[in-house]
This record gives structure tokens, sequence and C-alpha cells, in this order.
């Protein structure tokens, strides 16, 4: 891809090719329950930021300079967007934060019902391992490679990561007080997958075991900055941004940073963990690292 583009620009187009893959790792034509698969496609093609995606081929290009990499890591980046939907669409439901409105539009379970809902995350998260596996078995990455993701996205999706994430956040509810509980809870509900992300990129590029350190200590630092910030923006939340999500956070005073040490405060902490983060990146040496340079900087200051 063109070094010209701006960071937005990249992400825009990234996050389109990304899209047209899901549509053919998910076909319309699929051979499921229609109902699920509708389910599905529902969340899938709701209009998130495909964040996540993008930092997988972002990463597995950065590493060697090597767009074709970037084409080879395309399954693993579908899984992933296939994982946070899933999370997504189970966040919302009843038992969890019982939310009616995602990204403006209803949540799934409001469309589908709660029963398909839940059918639908189950699905979608089974399918992103049969993706991974894709990546080996369609586009050329070392087998070896794939056992290595599947390996790492079980630990950091599962109950020592994200799950885990969202079980201790639910425990704590509001019983969180402190910066450090909170932490916990941002690393493995919002970091992991991050994580993940780069990793799994930097893995499919080619990454030294150094480069992969690094890029941990990169997307741990960028993970929580990019949490901060989204706990800023929900707070000062415009009125677009209130019809996109509920404002059921706020009612429920939930404990975040900007509510433990105020906005200022989280301000400079997002820009002090986006600086750590673009150090542990300068350490990693790695062949083209303009672009998530770029993201970090692009995340650092977005406003939605
Ligand atoms: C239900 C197992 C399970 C986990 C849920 C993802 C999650 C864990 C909860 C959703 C609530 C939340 C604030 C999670 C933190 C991660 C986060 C900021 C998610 C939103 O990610 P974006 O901004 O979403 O990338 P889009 O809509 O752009 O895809």
């Amino acid at each position: 891809m063109s070094e010209a583009l701006t960071t937005q620009q990249y992400i825009s187009q990234t996050a389109a090719e990304v899209e047209a893959a899901l549509k053919s790792v998910l076909p319309a034509n699929w051979d499921v329950p229609a109902q699920l698969r509708e389910s599905m496609g529902y969340s899938v093609d709701a209009g998130g930021k495909r964040l996540r995606p993008v930092l997988v081929l972002a990463a597995a290009e950065a590493i060697q300079r090597n767009p074709a990499a970037a084409k080879a890591a395309m399954p693993v980046a579908c899984a992933i967007e296939m994982i946070h939907t899933y999370s997504l669409i189970h966040d919302d439901l009843p038992a969890m934060d019982d939310d009616d409105y995602r990204r403006g539009k209803l949540t799934n379970h409001k469309v589908f019902g709660e029963a398909m809902a839940i059918l639908a995350g189950d699905a979608l998260l089974t399918h992103a391992f049969y993706s991974i596996v894709q990546s080996a078995r369609v586009n050329g990455v070392p087998a070896e490679i794939a056992l290595q993701i599947v390996e790492e996205l079980s630990v950091l999706a599962g109950a020592s990561g994200m799950v885990g994430g969202q079980a201790a956040d639910m425990l704590g509810e509001q019983g969180v007080t402190s910066i450090e509980q909170l932490k916990y809870i941002h690393q493995h509900k919002t970091s992991d997958l991050i994580v993940f992300s780069l990793r799994a990129g930097a893995w499919i590029g080619g990454a030294t075991a150094e480069q992969l350190e690094r890029v941990t200590e990169f997307g741990t630092a960028l993970g929580l900055a990019f949490q901060i910030q989204d706990d800023i923006l929900d707070l000062i939340g415009d009125e677009a941004k209130l019809g996109k999500k509920t404002n059921s956070d706020v009612e429920q005073h939930k404990v975040t940073y900007p509510f433990l040490i105020g906005l200022e405060e989280s301000q400079m902490e997002v820009e002090r963990l986006t600086d750590v983060a673009k150090q542990a990146l300068n350490q990693a040496e790695l062949e083209a690292p303009a672009r998530l340079f770029g993201i970090a900087d692009y995340l650092m200051k977005r406003d939605h």
C-alpha cells in the first residue's frame, strides 16, 4: 500500500479491504440457518472501526515492508474482528450491560432475540479459529505460525485474557477503587486483543523474538491508552456519541480513569502511554514502522 496515504486514509482503505474479506469469510450463501447467518452478519457489518484487523495487517507489513505478508494475514485479521464482534454482542445482552444500541443501531439481541444473539456470538467465536486455520491452508502462512497464533488467541481472548477481564469487571462492578484494579481490567478486557492483533501480524511478518517482545510492550501501552481515551470520550460524549452507545455507563457511575483521577490527568495519561508505546516500537527496530507510529498518534487524538 502506498506510503503517501495519510494514517486516516490508510485506516479507511485497510478497513474496506477487511470488510470485503469478511464478506467472503461469512458468505451470504453459506449453508447455515438463515437467521443465524443474518444475526452474525448484522453485527459484523454494523460499522466498527476495524482497529484490531488493521493492526494485524499493519504489523505484518511493518516487519519487512512486505505487502504480501499483509495479504497472507487477512484471515487472521478477519478472525480478530469476529472475536471482537462476538464480545460486543454478548456484552450488550441483558445479563451483562443490557444495552439497546451499539454504533447507532439496535443491539443484536434487540433485533434477533437473546437466544439467537448468544448463538451468533458463539458462532463468530468458533469461526474465528476456523479462519486462522485457513491462513495456513489457503494463504500460505506456515502451519507452525498458525498454531502459535491459535495458542495466543486462546490465551488472550479466553479466561486469562478478555473473558477474564470481563469477569473481573463484572465481579468488581462498584468495588473497584484503585487504579491497579482498573488497570488489570483494562489490560485484559481491552489490551489483550490489541496485543494479540499486533503479535499475530508480527508473527506472520517474520518477527524475531526480541521484536515480538517490543511489539507486545507497544500493544500493552497502546491498548491502555485506547481504553482511557474511550472512557474520556464516553464522559465528554456529544449527542452523536450518546446516540451511538447508550449512556448507561455514565448513569451507573462506572469506575473509569476519568472517574478515579479526573479528566485532565486522564488525558495526560493517554499522552504518556502513547509515548511509552512509541518508545517500545522504536526499540523494535522494524523495517517499516511508520504506519504503526501513525496509528498510535491517530488513536491518541481520535474523537470517536
Ligand atoms: C462478553 C466475553 C465478553 C467480553 C466483553 C469487548 C468487551 C468485553 C466489552 C465491551 C465494552 C468495552 C468498553 C470494552 C472495552 C474494549 C472496547 C473499548 C471496545 C470497543 O472497541 P472499538 O472502539 O469498537 O474498537 P468498534 O465499535 O469501533 O468496533
